[in-house]
């Protein structure tokens, strides 16, 4: 933890700096497994199993019995936590929906926006220690809202070869029959190339270690599309005098949790709610059972104190965090300075985790400061939109002069005839 007191601002542009993660050299490795998959399909992916994930898998398809068997291994507790969830990301994703507005631009000149899905999505779900099926939600739902046609689901085995049972549960909640045993960047370049049974795909959503970022990055070469850029997952909390140092302390720790290399920012007007909410933080962190990774991303953790909320909302748009928390007792009044964070929660009830699981709004939000020029995953995510228009005779009346003379101006005369060529007729 490091702690800064009413730090210059001419510091400022090295405490938003990210930790510098150790970088593999990887472009090689991705390379060669996206060769290997190209040529030898599933079995590529069977062999990958067996080398990184130290599983025996016969077949890559998951099988409806699998599923069925998920089924009843998880609580009913926990379907209906998930389906309460489900419920509200439907229902705030739902009202993403827009209406076509057809626009006169000049009179017989109309101009307008469809959207159309994409029609063949990936979405990846890391295993490992959190195995992510709120992921599943976050990115089946506005898929299906979207209209995606295909959705194909990929995600690693565990060493006897079976798949974390709520991740099967909630994507056959979502509709999701293409369920894929296949992790890493491989199963990345399974759904960029596509194999014997894993169809390719037009756009590939997700989070991922290190390999998974850079195989998303390198089928873009393939003409995919990705979500986003990725980094390690981070939270910003702004405090202020009568912020609850207890509450501050549990978000900070519950973005802490998700791996050594996440990254935690405390910002506050209060020495004594920084100073208690250090406490707190240490505290709390012992009764956490992945206190470890917790602790290595404290770290790499900035608590500062600083002269106003103003200057609070100053350094957290140069930080541009992924996930913002306000605790502030007039909040209202800070939301039109938020200019650059992924998603913002606002008072002392709102913590993140209501928006990772269930509030409604979608949980992958761009990291690394790409908060600054991204959103985070939308149905607009899922869909193009389409420009259509149509001009009647006289709507090409009314603007032709315009387009002839532009036309010519550019030297295309043939752009110049198109037109009068119709106003002659
Ligand atoms: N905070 C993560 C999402 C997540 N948290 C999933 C728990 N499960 C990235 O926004
Ligand atoms: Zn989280």
């Amino acid at each position: 933890m490091k702690i800064y007191r009413y730090p210059t601002k001419d510091t400022w542009f090295d405490l938003v700096k990210r930790p510098v993660l150790e970088q593999q050299e990887i472009s090689a490795l991705i390379a060669g497994i996206f060769k290997e998959v190209q040529s030898n399909g599933d079995q590529a992916l069977i062999e990958f199993n067996k080398k990184f994930d130290k599983a025996d898998t016969q077949s890559i398809r998951i099988t409806e019995a699998e599923i069925e068997i998920a089924e009843n291994q998880i609580s009913d507790d926990l379907k209906k936590a998930i389906q309460k969830a489900k419920e509200n990301i439907s229902k705030f994703h739902s009202s993403q929906i827009s209406d076509i507005s057809k626009i006169e631009t000049t009179k017989g000149v109309v101009c307008w926006r469809e959207n159309r899905a994409v029609e063949s999505v990936g979405i990846y779900i890391p295993g490992g220690t959190a195995p992510l099926f709120s992921t599943v939600l976050m990115l089946t739902v506005p898929a299906n809202l979207a209209g995606c046609k295909e959705i194909v689901l990929c995600t690693p085995p565990d060493k006897d070869g079976n798949i974390n049972p709520a991740i099967l549960y909630t994507a056959k909640l979502c509709g999701i029959t293409k369920l894929f045993k296949t992790g890493g960047a491989q199963a990345i370049a399974a759904m960029t190339l596509g194999t014997e049974s894993v169809p390719r795909v037009y756009k590939i959503f997700g989070p991922g270690n290190q390999f998974v970022v850079a195989a998303k990055e390198y089928a873009q070469r393939y003409g995919v599309a990705i979500d986003m850029p990725a980094g390690p997952s981070e939270v910003l909390v702004i405090a202020d005098e009568n912020a609850v140092p207890e509450f501050c302390a549990a978000d900070l720790l519950s973005q802490a949790e998700h791996g050594s290399d996440s990254q935690v920012v405390f910002l506050t007007t209060s020495l004594k709610v920084l100073n208690e909410t250090i406490g707190s933080v240490e505290q709390q962190i012992k009764d956490l059972p992945r206190n470890e990774m917790a602790g290595k991303s404290l770290g790499n953790s900035n608590f500062i104190l600083l002269n106003s909320l103003e200057e609070a909302l100053e350094f957290s748009n140069l930080y541009a965090p992924e996930h913002l928390i306000l605790a502030i007792s007039d909040f209202e009044k800070y939301i039109p300075m938020v200019q650059n964070a992924g998603s913002v929660f606002l008072g002392n009830y709102s913590c993140e985790s209501a928006g990772d699981y269930a509030s409604g709004t979608n949980h992958t939000l761009p990291t690394n400061a790409y908060a600054k020029n991204y959103s985070g995953v939308s149905l607009d995510s899922f869909v193009k939109k389409i420009t259509f228009q149509h001009l009647s005779k006289e709507g090409l009346e009314n603007l032709g002069k315009t387009i002839e003379i532009m036309a010519e101006a550019e030297g295309l005369l043939a752009h110049k005839n198109a037109v009068s060529i119709r106003l002659k007729s």
